[in-house]
């Protein structure tokens, strides 16, 4: 009756990318619909026995603020040593209220919290690699130690850090879904539709939260 997307449920961890306050409307760089989420998030997350929370952690007057760059505004695009950076308002400054998990976000049991970005000069949207694409954050490791073989990513924005981290989970070697329905999108400039187009071709699963199997227990 039931088909798992999933061979091997139990090798599963939930991914929660970045439920930040600044991600959510009224934050410094909200996601339309950032709240719609979080209900969502908490029940798929109850299921599962692995759960890791990431946490987009600046330090005051990172590379990827606008206000670190005389004369660019958000969303202007610079060139930096490691490629191209698109520029944003300043969000999830370490230890302000921005930063924080959003409040009605509950996984009690996650393990592991994962702070990222927290080089002033290499911004990270994965959860994985830094966008110097060479620094790792250790989460591959941490993963492949806990005998966990299948990744779900759930969160925001999901044509930024989720798609980033799903297309290095997939690069690092685990079966790999994104969960639509449980992330939202800033979509500016084509972002959303290049970053589904990427993921297509990685090898990135796209499923809905219904195509999860639930039942026959993560935990
Ligand atoms: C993110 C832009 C800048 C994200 C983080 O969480 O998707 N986007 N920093
Ligand atoms: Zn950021």
């Amino acid at each position: 009756m039931q088909t798992p997307t999933t061979p091997c449920p139990s090798r599963a961890a939930l991914l929660v990318i970045d439920v930040q306050n600044d991600f959510i409307p009224g934050g410094a760089l909200a996601v339309p619909q950032g709240e719609q989420i979080v209900p969502l998030i908490n029940r798929l997350g109850s299921h599962f026995k692995q759960v890791v929370i990431a946490q987009d952690w600046h330090p005051a007057g990172h590379i990827s603020f606008a206000s670190s760059h005389e004369g660019y505004t958000p969303n202007d695009s610079i060139q930096l040593p490691y490629g191209p950076q698109v520029l944003w308002p300043d969000h999830c400054v370490q230890a302000s209220r921005g930063a924080e998990l959003h409040p009605q976000l509950h996984l009690p049991h996650a393990q592991l919290i994962l702070r990222k970005g927290c080089n002033p000069d290499i911004d990270s949207y994965s959860a994985f690699v830094e966008a110097d694409r060479s620094t790792t954050t250790g989460l591959a490791g941490y993963l492949s130690q806990r005998d966990i073989d299948t990744v779900y990513l759930v969160g925001l924005a999901l044509d930024y850090c989720v798609a980033w981290s799903a297309l290095d989970a997939r690069a690092a070697g685990f079966n790999t879904s994104v969960v639509v329905d449980a992330c939202r999108a800033i979509d500016h400039n084509g972002s959303l539709d290049q970053a589904i187009r990427q993921m297509r071709s990685a090898g990135v699963n796209l499923i809905g939260s219904s195509e999860l199997q639930l039942t026959v227990g993560h935990r």
